[in-house]
């Protein structure tokens, strides 16, 4: 039986959806251990953010716990398998940039991430701006989504090209995830799959003398 409902379990405000499958468990699993309920199991699975999915057997109470955000199942009575579903990491997360366009707080680094697409992050004129946003602890990625500023000027659509996205532990260790040659236009809904493990920060630069100015930006993350 394929994933019908889901649950939502929490850890402190760590809102995590699964999907659940019925009469199915994971084939491989890193740690095997007894638990109260397929609740407890799922808060476990969100305590480790390498655990992806979680198979809970009603009877034994066994809990298991693998890394495989695609897991690979077989039948078995009993068992129901809760696979986690990537959601927006980088909402409400602390965010910086090179510049702030006329030092305005309408154009600040945490406009990018307060869920409306009426506000945006906006540098001055530079050569090589960037948006940095701290996830503030490490989580596996699935895909960054970026929303262009959607209202002005035909021409400040455009500003967005010759774009790297950046994803590392440490502001030291960035890896290029996606390159955006563009140009964009307004109101662009840019997606970038970009799995990575690992990841604590995510950055936006433009390799040019150029504006950054996006209305949001989405990490989705396991
Ligand atoms: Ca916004």
């Amino acid at each position: 039986m394929t994933a019908l409902f889901y649950i939502v379990a929490s850890l402190k405000s760590n809102q995590q959806a699964f999907s659940i499958e019925i009469n199915k468990t994971i084939l491989s699993h890193q740690t095997s251990l007894v638990d109260s309920s397929i609740i407890a199991c799922a808060v476990l699975c969100i305590s480790d953010y390498k655990c992806c999915s979680a198979s809970y057997n009603e009877d034994s109470k066994i809990c298991l716990l693998g890394n495989q955000c695609s897991p690979v199942m077989r039948d078995s009575a009993n068992f129901k398998t809760l696979t986690k579903q990537p959601r927006d990491v980088a909402y409400g997360k602390s965010a910086t940039q090179s510049s702030v366009f006329e030092n305005l707080p309408i154009n600040i680094a945490s406009r990018a991430v307060d869920g409306d697409l009426t506000t945006w992050m906006h540098t001055a004129k530079e050569y090589m701006p960037f948006w940095i946003v701290d996830l503030e602890k490490i989580y596996k990625i699935k895909r960054i989504e970026i929303f262009n500023r959607n209202k002005g000027y035909r021409i400040s659509g455009e500003r967005l090209h010759d774009l790297d996205i950046t994803v590392g532990p440490t502001e030291n260790e960035m890896q290029l995830c996606a390159h955006y040659v563009g140009p964009s236009k307004l109101k662009d809904h840019l997606v970038f799959e970009c799995l990575h493990e690992d990841v604590r920060f995510v950055k936006l630069m433009i390799n040019s003398t150029e504006v950054l100015n996006v209305v949001e930006v989405k990490v989705y993350a396991w």
